[in-house]
């Protein structure tokens, strides 16, 4: 698609622009609480202890002599506590960035992750499998959602799966942020698909992200619902999987030609840190050219912030839905060209 084509669907689509506020910090306060609110439900707000313990340790030669470690990661509050592994992938020097991978099955061909080549270039990778935090479906029963809720009946507000697997991200960042060969200072959270909207969630609540990478997040993530003519909508995602969101959420099921926000929101809330918006051609159900215009739309928010066009990156690859190599080759050499020389940055 061309950048006319994304520039015209951003005029006919119509869509609701971000209430001004006396500064950005009061206005992406109030991002922050629209989403936890109206999507995906509020994050819990408890103090959380996290620890981490090696189970699993090795060098890789085929990946420049990388560190790989298997942790059994605990996040603990008062009342409650959840385990589960993080994968980490460690260059032999402190890495030069770090990618926070909300990951499907590791073990799945389609999700690729070519960890040897990102710790040859000097990335550090830690992994969670997502499924690990807690399941992927109503039961709030099992995982963190289990031991969050402890039986209670779930609120209108209260987090959905989504916001559960965000809350555990924000937690294993913690523990990175304790490891000396991790680099937290460039943490990029990616996901795909119901991860990328899991990643984009993730990267607006949690201000020690520097770049939120969503893959292909589509429906409820990057894509608008204004304007919607392909692909997925409220009404089918919050049929099919209402427990991804609050209960909320729901009521806009066939209203979203009256909603007052819209999932550009989300990516300009992020601002002033930076946004990577991938899409693949023929991933017609997440709707690339959408996800294209609301990366588009908030790059005018994130102008009036005085931020160049290139801090929300992006790229529209052939082919279909997948976390590809190509991708992943993609957000390495973003990092390398925009994060890491400072007198590139801009
Ligand atoms: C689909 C769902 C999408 C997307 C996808 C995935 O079935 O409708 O919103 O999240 O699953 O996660 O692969």
């Amino acid at each position: 698609m061309t950048k006319e084509e994304i520039l015209r669907e951003l005029q006919i689509r119509n869509l609701p622009n971000i209430p001004e506020k006396a500064s950005w910090q009061e206005t992406r306060a109030w991002i922050l609480s629209l989403f936890q609110q109206e999507e995906y439900g509020w994050m819990p707000d408890v103090p959380v202890e996290v620890s981490g313990q090696i189970l699993a340790e090795d060098e890789r030669p085929a990946c420049g002599n990388a560190v790989y470690q298997k942790i059994a990661f605990t996040m603990r509050w008062a009342g409650g506590e959840h385990t589960f592994p993080i994968y980490l992938v460690l260059p032999k020097e402190k890495a030069k960035a770090t990618f926070l991978h909300i990951a499907f099955p590791l073990h799945d061909p389609v999700h690729t992750m070519p960890y040897e080549e990102m710790a040859e270039r000097g990335f550090a990778i830690a992994a969670v499998e997502y499924v690990d935090i807690t399941s992927d479906d109503g039961d709030f029963d099992n995982g963190l959602a289990g031991a969050w809720y402890q039986g209670r009946q779930r609120g209108p507000e209260d987090p959905g799966k989504i916001a559960l697997w965000a809350w555990a991200l924000t937690k294993v960042i913690d523990y990175l942020e304790t490891l000396p060969l991790i680099n937290t200072e460039i943490i990029a959270v990616v996901g795909h698909s119901r991860l990328g909207k899991t990643a984009l969630f993730t990267g607006l609540m949690d201000e020690r992200i520097a770049l939120t990478i969503s893959n292909d997040s589509g429906c409820s993530g990057a894509s608008l619902n204004h304007g919607k003519q392909v692909g997925e909508t409220i009404e089918v995602i919050t049929r099919v999987f209402p427990y991804w969101f609050n209960e909320k959420y729901l009521s806009y099921s066939n209203h979203e030609e009256e909603m007052t926000w819209d999932q550009h929101f989300l990516l300009a809330g992020i601002a002033p840190r930076r946004v990577y918006v991938a899409s693949a051609a023929e991933d017609s159900w997440a709707d690339p050219l959408s996800e294209q215009t609301a990366a588009e739309a908030a790059r005018e928010v994130f102008a009036k912030l005085g931020l160049p066009r290139s801090f929300i990156g992006s790229h529209v690859r052939p082919g279909g839905h997948a976390l590809a190599r190509q991708d992943w080759l993609h957000y390495m050499d973003y990092i390398e060209k925009y994060m890491l020389d400072s007198e590139k940055r801009g």
